[in-house]
Order: C-alpha cells, then sequence, then structure tokens
C-alpha cells in the first residue's frame, strides 16, 4: 500500500511539472511578466503536489486504521525516521521555493544600464500621467480626457519611473505581474519589455483616497515600428 501511495504522489508530482496550467494566473504580456508567471505556476504545482499527497495519506490512515475491533491500535510514541523525514522534505521544498523566488525577484527588479525608452510614470490624487521626456510627449489622464493611455513598444525594454506628488500609489498591469509602488519621496523604477501586442488594463493598487477605484490607465503595446510612427504623429506640430 505504501509503495502505491509513493508512486501515485510522484506520478502526481511528475505530471504537474510537465504541463503545469496556469493556476488562474493571468497570461503574461511581458518578460518580466513571464518570470514571475513561471514562478507562480512552479509554487501552485508544489503546493497542489503536496496537498494531494496529504489527503492521500490522509485518506489511507482513516481507512486501513478505521475502528473494526474493540482493540485499541499500537500507540507507538516515536518514529525517528518518520520524523526526520518530514522533516527534512518540506525544508527541501522551502528552500528550493525560496531560491527560485530571489533568482525571480532578481530578474524581474533587474534593471537595464541603457533602456531603449524612459517613461516618467507619475501617480496623483485620481489620475496618471505619463511623460515621454526625451522625445516631449506627456499623456496626462482627467475626467474631462478620460483614462489615460501608455503607449509603449513591444520587444524593447521600457524604464517606467515611478513618482507621486502626494500620497502613496501602486502602478499595476495585471498582465505584466509586476506591480511597484509610487511613494512620496522615494525614487521607484521598473523595466518592461512587452511581449504581446495588444491593449491591457492598469490600475492603481494602493489604496489612496476617495477615487482610488477610478485610479484607472490602458496600456498600449504597438509593434517597434508602429510605436516610432506613433512618436512621430505625437511630436508633429
Ligand atoms: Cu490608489
Amino acid at each position: 500500500m505504501l509503495r502505491r501511495i509513493s508512486l501515485l504522489a510522484v506520478t502526481t508530482l511528475g505530471l504537474s511539472a510537465c504541463e503545469l496550467p496556469s493556476f488562474g494566473a493571468p497570461d503574461p504580456a511581458s518578460e518580466q511578466g513571464r518570470e514571475v508567471f513561471d514562478l507562480y505556476r512552479g509554487f501552485a504545482a508544489a503546493a497542489t503536489g503536496v496537498g494531494v499527497f496529504v489527503i492521500v495519506l490522509l485518506a489511507y490512515v482513516v481507512i486501513r486504521y478505521r475502528r473494526r475491533t474493540d482493540d485499541i491500535p499500537s500507540q507507538k510514541p516515536y518514529n525517528v525516521p518518520v520524523e526526520i523525514i518530514y522533516t527534512a522534505i518540506p525544508l527541501v521544498i522551502v528552500c528550493v521555493l525560496f531560491v527560485l523566488s530571489v533568482r525571480t525577484e532578481d530578474r524581474v527588479s533587474a534593471e537595464t544600464d541603457s533602456p531603449d525608452l524612459v517613461v516618467d510614470v507619475v501617480g496623483f490624487q485620481w489620475q496618471w500621467q505619463f511623460g515621454y521626456l526625451a522625445e516631449g510627449i506627456v499623456v496626462t489622464g482627467s475626467p474631462e480626457t478620460g483614462i489615460p493611455e501608455l503607449v509603449l513598444p513591444e520587444g524593447r525594454t521600457t524604464r517606467l519611473e515611478l513618482r507621486t506628488t502626494d500620497v502613496n500609489h501602486s502602478f499595476w498591469v495585471p498582465q505584466f505581474l509586476v506591480k511597484r509602488d509610487l511613494i512620496p519621496g522615494i525614487d521607484n523604477a521598473i523595466d518592461v519589455t512587452p511581449t504581446e501586442v495588444g491593449t491591457f488594463d492598469g490600475v492603481c493598487a494602493e489604496y489612496c483616497g476617495l477615487d482610488h477605484g477610478r485610479m484607472r490607465f490602458s496600456v498600449r503595446v504597438l509593434p517597434a515600428d508602429e510605436f516610432d510612427r506613433w512618436i512621430d504623429e505625437e511630436t508633429t506640430p
């Protein structure tokens, strides 16, 4: 029976490692998002594998040792080898997940020395402003102009410099799977390399007052040549 349980556990873990589902995460639309997506799937697969293994063991114990006679089963208090195993295995799992997390965090937070584009992202109560300072383009959201649009080139790395003029906000595009706070007095930045052309929703992810829920923006990713044309159009008087 134990051999069958181990076989089932190994099969479950093996299967989950081969064809990992998304476990509810959005499809990543950037290189950095892909890193987070893969890490998340690894975590979810490990948790599922451990969960299934525990449930199988519980079911085995409940069925195998159900009360069939009035005899009290063996009450052996210690089993040192088993205790070592069930302490060591979770430790190994936690260490592996920890190392994978640090490596992913390093890659996602890495800032290239030479970004292809720099956009100054300013959050304020309760709108966003996107400034392409080198190109002389500024997009500001307002109740009149509607949700502001951040236009980015596909396949190029854009540095987003994140500032706030009042309270804490947080820049979050769910399909980039990366979120970074805008904190008064702190210069935060993230690099994003979009891999999908399309339009994606963005929101403020840090409660910042009355109209926080309306502090939205959209991101339009264009193929690089179309992006260059967009810059030309925007800068042509
Ligand atoms: Cu907010």
